[in-house]
């Protein structure tokens, strides 16, 4: 069986797919594209994912998209525990949860990630260097958010919108954590490797005060980050200046992220 992962090192819907390869100790053939470049642009790349956007696995010759699809489809197809809980309604839980993130989340997590931090990558470009990628993203909508993001930053009407929704998904979270261990319920599961990615986002961008108050999420994350799937797959993937301008601007949007969540 060969696995080749077209991937990012610092995409969130690319991690959850190496955790979940890592916790099936699976190997796979990298294809790293430069996401600031505009890899996932190119004609070929586009062949096997239309949508312009990473991971796509091609298992065996088999092309498959979508992250929280490839994380059902591998969790069928890899030898091992699938991952998907063992009942029917734990499965039913696991996939409102994986919805959320494909009904509005994902999306969110670009525009909390781009206005904090990523958007300082295509500052460091010519402008029209920098908005000839951002031009040539597909979806309409997607692309004037990320122009209104890279002009600015935090200041964008997208971004409080943004940490609100990101709050109630940790308000929920809290709240099915306190019934039981994991996401999903009694079993670790896609939901649990599905939001991982999220949570540790919002950790790089210097937003952990935002469960301060919510012990589950901190019990369940050092949990997560304890497994040894988690240095997996983030081990070598990370770009530490990248990383660190997370950090910085992170520390510098701290108090507008606060306003937002009083106000
Ligand atoms: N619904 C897709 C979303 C994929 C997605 O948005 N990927 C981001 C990285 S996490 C990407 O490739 N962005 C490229 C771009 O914005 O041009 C999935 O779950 O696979």
């Amino acid at each position: 069986m060969t696995i080749e992962l077209y991937h990012a090192g610092m995409s969130v819907c690319s991690e959850k797919v190496r955790i979940q390869l890592a916790e099936r100790d699976t190997p796979f053939i990298s294809h790293a594209l430069d996401l600031r470049a505009g890899d996932q642009q190119k004609p070929e790349y586009l062949k096997l994912n239309p949508n312009a956007v990473v991971p796509t696995i091609v298992h065996d010759g088999n092309v498959v998209i979508e992250s929280n699809i490839i994380l059902e489809y591998l969790a069928e197809v890899l030898p091992g525990t699938p991952l998907t809980t063992s009942s029917p309604l734990g499965r039913t839980k696991m996939r409102y949860w994986t919805k959320q993130l494909d009904e509005g989340l994902h999306q969110l997590t670009s525009v909390i990630s781009f206005a904090i931090g990523f958007r300082y990558q295509l500052l460091a470009k010519p402008r029209d260097e920098a908005l000839k990628v951002l031009n040539k993203i597909p979806d309409p909508y997607r692309r004037d958010r990320q122009i209104d993001i890279y002009e600015n930053g935090v200041a964008s009407s997208h971004f409080a919108p943004a940490i609100r929704r990101f709050d109630k998904m940790l308000a929920d979270m809290e709240k099915d954590l306190s019934k039981s261990p994991w996401l999903a319920g009694t079993d670790y599961s896609l939901a649990d490797i599905a939001y991982t990615p999220y949570v540790n986002r919002l950790d790089q961008l210097q937003l952990a005060h935002m469960w301060d108050d919510r012990p589950k999420i901190a019990r369940w994350f050092d949990t997560v980050r304890a497994r040894p799937s988690f240095a997996k797959a983030y081990d070598g993937f990370m770009a530490k200046p990248v990383l660190d301008v997370m950090r910085e601007k992170g520390k510098e949007a701290t108090a507008q992220v606060k306003g937002i969540l009083a106000g």
